[in-house]
């Protein structure tokens, strides 16, 4: 047993018999009182879900478990103190609920590098017999679900496995499943958008510096972007649409590849992961329509307006449960303004944050009129030389895999049962709707 899996061993074994006796000792006590308003409008502000990994506040912002993006951006180890934290170091924390020290985040790196070289000849295979117009999110989907040939999780359960021990399994095949995500992404990148002239892993190189590197961008200052990029999107408590559709399917004892699959498939929405490709497209017409990568303040006001009288969404704003300016899209400013202040798509990113909360909020109904982590995300890309929108998804995703998938061997750990809500027609609402 590798010394993280140790570790887990002895965290989830005591966690799981809190657990039970949480629901043992006070199963009946009586939460919330829920609105139908609350179920009709996607269940906001309903509390149904246990997860540790991450929480997030309306006002502050996402904390992983307990520790601010700041805080982790200090906390973690890095390769040079002046650069990004490590994702292995996020991972562990998600999955451990402590700061690793360097050794251990190395250890991560180097088990992952090893896992990465087992993925099976036939994934890319499958991947080659798509047409290379056919979107990276769907490339990507089918090489994750083409994967799940080498599911642990699916071998231990046919052999009969106690459910006690699930998490084993669990784990080995998240561990293979995150290591072979870069590999995989890259792989798409280079197949759809250079000429299939694909780059291997160094085995050398941490798991978000390798992605930069196979992806052909191997600066240091790409490396730096892309460990900045892999943390900020790794998690956003447990209701958001991929971990909730990670976790449900799960439930189900699905295999880490169909339940990280089932996610992706919700990541590709628009209103999602998505909307970081949807910003590129807005950003793109708008600069063709006003004829100026540099439109005044007044341009941008008419031409978001526009797209409300469309009956569409500005992609980058509005959020589900924060309230102020999302703390991911701050730090990506921040960053940028650190390291590329000049560049003309920063500088449009900055001056659309100018303009376009008080348009949404002079409509009355949107909830939060503040950019989210989409906003800027795809133009920090782009400014560094990753120009390719449809892999901005995929990027995502990748890193959105270190939080639901840690999450995932947790439910395993407590031994999470299926879910399974109880629906009602409209008939019965409405009938609610009428009593007293
Ligand atoms: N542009 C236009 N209208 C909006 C926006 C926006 N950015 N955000 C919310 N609204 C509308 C929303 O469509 C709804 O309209 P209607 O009543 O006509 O159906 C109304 O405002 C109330 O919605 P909210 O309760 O504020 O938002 P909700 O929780 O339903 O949805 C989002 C949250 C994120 C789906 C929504 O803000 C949105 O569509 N934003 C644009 C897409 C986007 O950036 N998504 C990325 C989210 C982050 N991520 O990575 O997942
Ligand atoms: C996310 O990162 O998952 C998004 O901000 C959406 C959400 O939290 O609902």
């Amino acid at each position: 047993m590798d010394q993280v899996k140790q570790r887990l061993k002895e965290v989830g074994e005591s966690k799981s018999e809190q657990l039970k006796e949480l629901v043992r000792e006070h199963g009946d006590k009586v939460l919330q009182e829920v609105t139908i308003g609350q179920v009709l409008s996607g269940m906001k502000g309903v509390v149904a879900l246990l997860t540790d990994t991450s929480k997030l506040d309306p006002s502050e912002g996402i904390r992983f478990r307990g520790y601010s993006i700041p805080e982790l951006r200090a906390k973690l180890p890095k390769i040079r103190e002046d650069g990004e934290p490590l994702p292995e170091g996020l991972f562990y924390l998600m999955l451990i609920g402590e700061i690793p020290d360097k050794a251990t985040v190395d250890f991560i790196s180097q088990e992952w590098a090893r896992r990465a070289q087992g993925i099976p000849d036939h994934v890319f295979k499958v991947i080659d017999s798509l047409p290379i117009t056919a979107h990276p999110m769907i490339q990507f989907n089918t090489a994750i679900l083409a994967m799940s040939t080498e599911s642990h999780f699916r071998r231990a359960y046919m052999a009969g496995m106690d459910k006690k021990d699930y998490w084993g399994p669990m784990y080995e095949g998240v561990m293979d499943l995150i290591s072979r995500l870069p590999v995989i992404t890259a792989y798409i990148y280079r197949r759809c958008f250079h000429g299939q002239k694909h780059i291997k892993p160094d085995p050398s190189l941490d798991w978000a510096g390798n992605i930069a590197h196979m992806m052909g961008h191997s600066s240091e200052e790409a490396k730096r972007l892309m460990r900045l990029y892999m943390v900020l999107h790794a998690d956003h408590e447990g209701g958001n649409v991929s971990a909730h559709a990670t976790h449900l399917v799960g439930t189900a004892l699905s295999n880490p590849y169909y339940s990280f699959s089932a996610g992706m498939n919700g990541l590709a929405g628009p209103l999602h992961g998505m909307a970081n490709q949807e910003v590129m497209h807005w950003l793109e017409k708008l600069i063709k329509e006003i004829g100026t990568e540099t439109p005044s303040v007044d341009q941008i006001k008419e031409y978001a307006i526009a797209t409300l009288e469309q009956g569409r969404v500005i992609p980058g704003y509005g959020h589900a449960v924060l309230r102020k300016t999302d703390p991911r899209f701050s730090e990506q400013l921040n960053f940028a303004k650190k390291y590329i202040p000049d560049a003309p798509l920063i500088q449009l990113v900055s001056k659309i944050y100018e303009v376009v909360p008080d348009v949404l909020a002079s409509t009355g109904k949107v909830k939060n009129p503040w950019p989210n982590v989409d906003a800027i995300s795809g133009s920090l890309l782009s400014s560094y030389g990753i120009k390719e929108f449809p892999i901005y998804t995929v990027l995502f995703g990748v890193s959105r895999s270190l939080g639901v998938l840690t999450s995932l061997i947790w439910d395993r750990i407590y031994g999470m049962p299926l879910e399974r809500p109880s629906s009602q027609t409209f008939d019965w609402f409405e009938e609610q709707g009428k009593q007293k």
